[in-house]
Formats: C-alpha cells, structure tokens, sequence
C-alpha cells in the first residue's frame, strides 16, 4: 500500500476528552472516528490492528477446544426476563421496540441466549462437556463513556461459554479458559495477571479479572511481584497440569481494589515483593453454575437419567479495549511500537524525495515490489515531505520496522531499523528473513 492512497486521516487537534494516550493516538493516527459519545467508526488502520488482535483471540479459543460460532446482536427482552436480569440490568441495557411493539435488546453480553440456543438442542450428558464463544458486538449504554475504546458503549468482545454436567468438570472448562487468557495475551505481547475479582451483574461465586499493568488503568492493583515469575510453559494442556497452573497463579496474591484489605497483604506478601499500580481490565472469567440453566429450565440427563441443570461458566476478552490497552503498554516517549504481529503493515520503506531527484523514490518502488512478491505487508510513504516529518509521523504509526532509502542505502544494501532502536545496513535478503523470521 503507498501511504497517499491509504485512508488514514491524521488529525492534530485532539478533543479536550482525549486524555489518555492511546485515545490520543487512535484519534491522530486516524485508527477510530467517533460517530458519537462512546461510540466510534473503526477506519482502515485501526481496524487491521483490531482484526489481527481477533484472529490471535479465535486461535488461541480454537487451540482449547472452543467452537466459534456468531449469535446477533439484537435479542428479544423474554429470555432477561425468564434469567431475571431484564429488570436487574437497569438503564445500561439499551432497549428497543419492534414494529410490532416487542420489546428487544441490543445484548450487552449472551448468557441468556445462549442458554435458550443450548436448552432447545442438548439433552445428554454424553454431548457435554461443550465450549461455544463468538466474537461480536456488544452494547452497554455506559453513564460515563470515556477513555476512547477502552469505556465506550458499542465494543467488540470475544464471549465463550461452557456447559458441564458437574461442578467439577466445570471447573475444568474454567481452567482451560484460564490458560487460554494467559496464552493469548503472551502472543500479544503482554503481561497479564489473573485477579480473583467481583462477579458483578454476570452473577455466580467463582471469577478473575486479567489485567494488564498500565498507569492510566481505572482498576488498582495490590499483588505480589512474584506473579511475574510463573512461566506457562511449564504446564501441559490436560486437567491435572492445567488445575496445577491455576493453583500456582490463585496462591500468589493479587486482587484489586474491590477485595483489597491492607492487614491482609501485608500478612500475606513480603514488604519488598509488594506491589501497588494501576492496570487495564482485558478479561474477565466467570463461573455460576446453575444461575442461568436454573430458572431458564436447561436440563440435561445425567448417568442415571435424572434430570439437572447444566453448570455453565462465561468468558470475555475486550477485543476492540485490547487495541487501545496495548497502546498504553508499548506507547514510550513519544514512540508508538506495535507487536510485529498485530502491526497494521510489517515494514515501511521511508525514500527520501526531493522533486528534482527521483531515484530514492525509484528504488523504493522496486524494493516494494520485491517485498510484495515475498508475501510482506509494506507500506510505501510516497508523501512528499521532509524527512524529519516522516520519522515523526511513524514514530506514532508505530510500523515497528523501516527502510529507510537515503543517503546510507548504497547499490543492494539499504538502512534497515526498529522503531526505538539504532538502524543497520543490510541487503534486502537480510531484511526479508529478520521480518520473517
Ligand atoms: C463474560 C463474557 C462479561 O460480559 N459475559 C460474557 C461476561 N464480562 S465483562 O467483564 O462484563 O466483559 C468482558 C470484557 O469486555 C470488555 N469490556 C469493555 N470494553 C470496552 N468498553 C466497555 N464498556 C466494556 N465493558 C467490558 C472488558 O475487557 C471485559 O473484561
């Protein structure tokens, strides 16, 4: 793609609500628009990041077993009111009538339909246990939308949800989820720490948070450092490891402020591995057993042919929270460096152009088409402008790797860097393999 044909809408004048940086950034990089409050388009170069964060998301969802499957986003109010959530939910649930007066929702998260899809189709045992998730839009009419995508009211959620015949083997399904979380925020470059949590309107006894450590996060954190220190993997994907992981991650204190009790950490965690920070909230699991299958009457037949309510469990990983929450983890003096493998392009090539010297723009071109044949996502800026503006406009992009076609790219050997790092003279076949790679 040249960078002059690609709809990136770079503003410098930012709303005064842009308080954050990655809000900051996703306006002036063009990511997102907002159509209104809490609510935002998602334009060209936002939405490949979004995206390639989702497939990261589905793969890791796939890897433990979970089916995908798409559910709508408008639900009809009778199945809230058979789970009692209708009335309990409040005026965050945005409601809406038919042209025949029926009274819908827009779904702020699925455990009721689900429950109705699983209830019409599943009568044994022996199809469970299952994990179905989808990842779609939801909306949560949010008092106080703010942050950009982080609080906003129309967000893009992946949600999984797991049926069992017991308790027990619910957990099981929950464990999986766990090391499901924890693996797919690793692949995205980030650090994420499991919190016994709230369970909040979702409902049930059994619930972590994960966070990702960032000062402009709204949750805080009390936990203790050795969280840090547990490798993934050193587990295997079966029940007996898997129930060891979550053991291993539940020992170490974290919590956040909702459980914080101070004469409790301080019993619990060394003064020296105490830690008190701020972090952003990128998913949340939840277990509930029989909250929904109950009054929603899901039952199943068990070993004996008695009938019980499947124990189910819930999952949501904020996708469209994530684009903004990794910006604020890798947003550094004033260098945007995306994960390579969620970066909008993998390379951008930088051609010094003048208008009476047209050959750096020249052999730009021709390093673009060999980069094009060998299957690598690349930017070409053809914008005429001086150097310095492009590196800083880049610097925000935040492509974590350039070329950079000057006075330094000499016959088959070109100036090769990584955002935040010191750049190298390299032939293309050196740079092409250091991008595959
Ligand atoms: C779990 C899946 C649920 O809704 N039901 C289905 C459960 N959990 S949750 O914690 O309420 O949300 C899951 C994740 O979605 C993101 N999120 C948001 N992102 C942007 N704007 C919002 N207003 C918003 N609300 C929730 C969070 O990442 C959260 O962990």
């Amino acid at each position: 793609m040249y960078l002059s044909k690609l709809f990136i809408p770079i503003t410098k004048d930012l709303p005064a609500e842009a308080k954050i940086k990655s809000h900051q950034l996703m306006l002036r990089t063009g990511m997102i628009k907002q159509s209104s409050a809490g609510i935002y388009s998602w334009l060209p170069l936002g939405f490949k990041v979004m995206k390639k964060i989702e497939q990261i998301v589905r793969e890791e969802q796939n890897a433990v077993g979970a089916q995908e499957m798409l559910m709508p986003t408008i639900q009809s109010s009778e199945i809230w009111k058979e789970s009692g959530r209708y009335e309990d939910y409040g005026e965050e649930m945005l409601r809406i009538k038919d042209r025949q007066g029926r009274e819908m929702l827009y779904g702020p998260t699925n455990e009721e339909l689900i429950t109705d899809i699983f209830r019409s189709s599943v009568k044994s045992y022996k199809s469970l246990p299952q994990i179905l998730y989808h990842i779609q839009w939801k909306f949560r009419d949010e008092i106080r939308p703010r942050f950009g995508v982080m609080r906003c009211k129309e967000f893009f959620m992946k949600d999984a949800y797991s049926f069992d015949l017991s308790d027990e083997e619910a957990k099981k399904s929950y464990n999986k989820m766990f090391y499901s979380y924890l693996k797919t925020f690793n692949r995205i470059g980030l650090k994420a720490i499991p919190m016994s949590a709230d369970t909040g309107p979702i409902g049930g006894d059994l619930s972590h948070e994960f966070i990702i450590l960032a000062e402009t996060g709204e949750s805080k954190i009390y936990a203790d450092k050795n969280i840090f220190e547990i490798n993934l993997n050193q587990y295997e994907f079966n029940d007996t490891s898997l129930k060891k992981m979550r053991e291993d991650f539940t020992k170490i204190y974290a919590v956040t402020d909702e459980k914080y009790k101070e004469e409790e950490f301080n019993q619990k965690v060394k003064k020296e591995n105490q830690m008190f920070t701020k972090g952003i909230e990128v998913g949340h699991i939840f277990y509930f057993s029989d909250k929904y299958s109950k009054p929603m009457n899901c039952l199943i037949d068990d070993k004996d042919g008695k009938k019980t309510s499947v124990k189910m469990g819930s999952y949501g990983i904020g996708v469209s929270r994530l684009v903004g929450a990794i910006i604020e983890a890798n947003y550094n003096n004033d260098v945007m460096k995306w994960p390579r493998n969620i970066s909008p392009f993998d390379i951008v090539i930088l051609p010094s152009i003048s208008k009476n010297n047209r050959k750096n723009f020249e052999k730009a071109e021709k390093i673009y088409k060999e980069l094009k044949k060998q299957n690598i996502d690349v930017l070409l800026d053809d914008v005429d402008e001086n150097m310095s503006n492009k590196f800083k406009k880049h610097d925000l992009i935040g492509v974590p790797y350039q070329i950079i076609v000057g006075s330094k790219s000499e016959e088959d050997n070109f100036e090769f860097k990584e955002l935040n790092s010191k750049s190298e003279i390299l032939t293309l076949d050196k740079i092409i393999k250091k991008i595959k790679n």
